[in-house]
């Protein structure tokens, strides 16, 4: 379930033709055999990039292909090498080769790199031929082709954003609309039982994941509702949101129930990077909703889950948050 898996096809460049020439000069009859050999085609290398959190922008496109590599030319000339292609991969991918279930790379730490199909060769040139009884060779091999391969790529995710909130508050919701995770929604409290993972797209080539937990309630360290022992799955995010229904009776009481319970479990939990999102906006009429805006902080993000209301602001906090650390 925590499992981000894409598989995509890798073609690394074909080598380039070797060439058949002659030297030609003026007044030099019968010039030597002179074809250079054909380039390398490029080659398709795995980096980890500490940037990146997950393999999404890999879902768009699934084949990945290296240039080939030039013709030799005349002179003794060897053709250019084809460029290699980089395939930039969060820290903590593995791959492995569908065919045989190999596993050909970890990349576990920031930079590793690992070349996962080699272009072929460049053919030899004509000059290569020529021998003692073949002086005037006219043939040039062709270049041998890239390998390719089907390749899976697997990530095991850890929450960049987790969810906190009353049960019922609209967590789960979020979740569904913001990613392709659907978590079990319902009007009752509890229907979250355990957490869920989703990927949410913040812009191109940049998305987070976010964690979706069980509802929270007052004395949940105690025990009561389902515990708080699932809080363990947001120890490691880096920004917390805040999700508080926009119709709760008292919005900042709920919130310091809330940092309560998360104390109780861990004193660090409350100094994470936070954002407050009060949602289910689309419930109440505009002028209840200024009247709610009015009495609270003024960097409280309003939203609709349903209606999407709010959403780009939501989104474009969430990235600011993370890009600051
Ligand atoms: N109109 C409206 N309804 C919402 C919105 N968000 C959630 N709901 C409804 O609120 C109810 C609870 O939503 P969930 O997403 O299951 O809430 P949760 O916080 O995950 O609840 P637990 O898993 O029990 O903790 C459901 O009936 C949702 O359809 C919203 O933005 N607008
Ligand atoms: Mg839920």
């Amino acid at each position: 379930m925590f499992i981000d898996y894409v598989e995509i096809e890798v073609m690394a460049g074909d080598g380039g033709p070797g060439c058949v020439a002659f030297h030609t000069e003026k007044f030099v009859p019968k010039g030597g055999p002179e074809g250079g050999d054909g380039g390398r085609g490029g080659d398709i290398v795995a980096v980890a990039d500490r940037h990146l959190r997950t393999l999404l922008d890999y879902r768009y496109r699934r084949k990945y292909k290296a240039t080939k590599g030039q013709g030799g030319g005349g002179s003794l000339k060897t053709g250019k090498s084809g460029e290699d292609t980089i395939l930039r991969l969060p820290v903590g991918t593995l791959i492995k080769d569908l065919e045989t279930g190999q596993l050909l790379t970890d990349l576990d730490e920031v930079g590793s790199r690992t070349v996962i199909v080699r272009g072929g060769k460049g053919g030899h040139g004509n000059a290569y031929y020529k021998s003692p009884t073949n002086q005037t060779p006219r043939t040039a091999q062709n270049g041998q082709p890239g390998e390719i391969k089907r390749i899976a790529l697997e990530l095991k995710l850890l929450a960049d954003v987790g969810l906190v909130g009353l049960p019922n508050a609209g967590k789960s919701t979020m979740l569904s609309s913001f990613s392709a995770a659907r978590p079990k929604i319902a009007d009752y409290p509890f229907t979250t039982l355990q957490p869920h993972l989703g990927i949410v797209k913040l812009r191109e080539f940049k998305s987070c994941v976010m964690a979706d937990i069980p509802g929270l309630i007052e004395g949940a360290s105690q025990g009561k509702g389902l515990g708080h022992k699932f809080l363990r799955h947001i120890q490691r995010t880096r920004l917390l949101v805040y999700v508080v229904d926009v119709n709760e009776q008292d919005i900042q009481a709920t919130i310091s129930t809330l940092q309560n319970e998360l104390k109780s479990f861990d004193e660090n939990l409350v100094k994470h990077p936070s954002i407050v999102a009060i949602t289910k906006i689309d419930t109440i009429d505009e002028n209840d909703l200024k009247a709610v805006s009015k009495e609270l902080p003024p960097d409280y993000i309003y939203l609709s889950a349903v209606s999407r209301m709010g959403a780009k602001d939501f989104l474009q906090r969430i990235e600011y948050s993370l890009d600051q650390q």
